[in-house]
């Protein structure tokens, strides 16, 4: 019930002028050809997640809702290509019932685990501010303050992820080593919380820029899901 309520909360955040001005433009006036049958969502991304909130002990971190993705749909990383490879990896390692992630009716269901993004609302060329960053990083720390008690790993997609959760955790008290852990596909820190140690993994975005290149590979990201 408590995630739900936050869930509900973010869903109507407006806090930032600019995003809401983006993802509600996109929404209406600017959604893509191939779409302009369908209602958009137009608004922030709540965390979708296993159903059963005491269960969730993994949190995946992505950047921000795309345009035509989860702005359209309505649920993280549901309906672009991006999705696609998150969700084939999350269904290989156990965590998603179904290999893709089509529209928020099709049936796909978590296990363990919750995703969240950075910056809930999709941002301008998939790049939020500083402040934008910063005004939605509240949400974050209300995540980790609902799933601490049993969190045992967080995924970072991206770079922003990975500062957005060193940030969070040092917000919550949590130890986090210094000098600042580096960013990299791989890369991973302990955190010490009062429930004991989350591992923080990074992983290289599952953006089309890493994917179609071939900077972030399926067994790279197999890699990464399976140490969560
Ligand atoms: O990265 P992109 O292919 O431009 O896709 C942007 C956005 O639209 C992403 O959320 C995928 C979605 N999308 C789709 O679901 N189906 C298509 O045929 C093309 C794009
Ligand atoms: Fe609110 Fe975050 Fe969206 Fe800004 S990005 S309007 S803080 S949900």
């Amino acid at each position: 019930p408590d995630v739900a309520q936050l869930d509900a909360r973010i869903s109507v955040c407006r806090a930032c002028p600019r995003l809401v001005q983006w993802r509600e433009s996109v929404a209406t006036t600017g959604r893509r050809a191939s779409f302009a049958d369908q209602p958009y969502w137009g608004r922030p991304g709540p965390g979708f997640g296993d159903p059963d909130e005491e269960a969730v002990e993994v949190l995946v971190l992505g950047l921000a809702p795309a345009a035509n993705g989860t702005n359209r749909t309505g649920r993280m990383f549901t309906g672009d290509r991006s999705g696609d490879w998150l969700y084939a990896a999350l269904h290989r390692g156990g965590f998603a019932d179904r290999p893709t992630s089509v529209h928020a009716g099709d049936g796909q269901r978590l296990r363990g685990m919750r995703i969240v993004a950075t910056v809930r609302c999709a941002p301008p060329a998939n790049t939020p501010t500083t402040l934008e960053k910063e005004t939605c990083a509240p949400w974050l720390d209300r995540d980790l303050e609902l799933s601490a008690p049993r969190l045992r790993s967080m995924l970072a997609l991206g770079s922003i992820a990975w500062d957005a959760a060193l940030g969070a955790a040092r917000r919550r008290g949590w130890e986090v080593p210094r000098p600042k852990p580096r960013f990299g596909h791989g890369a991973e820190v302990g955190l010490g919380t009062p429930y004991g140690v989350v591992r923080l993994v990074g992983s290289y975005h599952v953006s089309q820029q890493n994917t179609f290149t071939g900077k972030l590979t399926e067994a790279m990201l197999d890699d990464v899901v399976a140490r969560l």
